[in-house]
């Protein structure tokens, strides 16, 4: 072997170090930008729910994933509650004397999807169609495959580099 072949042999060892060094530090990188994503922009969303026979005002509440979502409901006339399905968020408005005017519900809206919420207090005889619909955004899809193909963009560009003979 002449020493010609062993300098080659090295840089290709230094090469390929290189490279996956450079990917290990692309990984984290990704890694990092949908975790950042995920965990600094949860913002705190409130609603003011009007509740009447039979149906809720507003009735469709969207969000995005992540967010706190703070419910503060108020009933326009007899006794009201919410349930959010696939949340298990549930709060009772029972009017009367020394009873809230308002209840709050509070939680984080950590699962994407359309979810039904629904009265939980028999309130007439429509109260099974007194419902409305949570919609939760998935977090940041857009802004997470961007940060990722940027970052792939600069990867590629640094193996090219590394590689070029
Ligand atoms: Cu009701």
């Amino acid at each position: 072997m002449g020493r010609r072949r062993t300098k080659r042999l090295n840089n290709f060892k230094k090469r390929l170090l290189a490279t996956i060094l450079v990917l290990a530090l692309a990984t984290v990188l990704i890694k990092l930008s949908v975790a950042t994503a995920q965990v600094l922009e949860p913002k705190v969303r409130y609603f003011e729910v009007h509740a009447r026979q039979w149906a809720y005002k507003p009735s469709v509440i969207e969000v995005d994933q992540g967010d706190i979502v703070v419910i503060n409901l108020f009933t326009d006339d007899v006794s009201h509650g919410i349930y959010i399905e696939g949340y298990d968020v549930k709060a009772d408005l029972i009017l009367g004397e020394g009873m809230p005017s308002n209840v709050t519900v509070k939680f984080k809206a950590d699962r994407p999807g359309v979810f039904t919420f629904r009265c939980t207090v028999t309130c007439g005889p429509f109260h099974p169609f007194m419902t409305g619909k949570l919609i939760v955004r998935p977090a940041t899809p857009l802004n997470a495959s961007m940060g990722s193909a940027v970052i792939s963009a600069i990867v590629a560009m640094a193996i090219l580099y590394i590689w070029r003979w």
